[in-house]
């Protein structure tokens, strides 16, 4: 998958193009982080970004091309999504590298918080163990 930046706000229907094999979006600032992966739990990745500014996460969702967003860590946090719970779906998370600590949205309910790592450290989330 491509991501190419852009200083389109939001996605709207006519701003989408899908033809065979292509789908095209204009989504997302130039400042925002991409956080690519299944948000709905379709089996499909939506495109999505992290806007740090406002500390929130905008999913654009590969079933409609609608979309969502919603208000999940601060300007400093370091976006760290990935399938925490394990139901299938990416979860919003961070990293604040000042205190050491992971903050995870589940997409099954309930924030995380834990501590692992020290300032300056940068996240890497996967699934290392299944
Ligand atoms: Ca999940």
């Amino acid at each position: 998958m491509l991501y190419q930046r852009s200083t389109v706000l939001l996605a709207t229907r006519s701003a989408t193009l899908r033809t065979a094999g292509l789908f095209a979006a204009t989504f997302g600032a130039s400042t925002d982080k991409a956080v690519l992966g299944d948000w709905t739990g379709d089996g499909k990745a939506d495109v999505a970004f992290f806007r740090s500014s406002a500390g929130s996460w905008f999913v654009l969702r590969s079933e409609d091309t609608s979309f969502f967003s919603f208000p999940f860590g601060t300007a400093t946090d370091t976006p760290a999504p990935g399938d925490y719970d394990g139901d299938g779906k990416i979860d919003a998370a961070v990293f604040r590298s000042s205190t050491g600590q992971w903050f995870v949205n589940r997409s099954s309910g309930g924030v995380d918080i834990s501590s692992f790592g020290s300032a300056g450290d940068q996240p890497v989330a996967g699934a290392y163990v299944r």
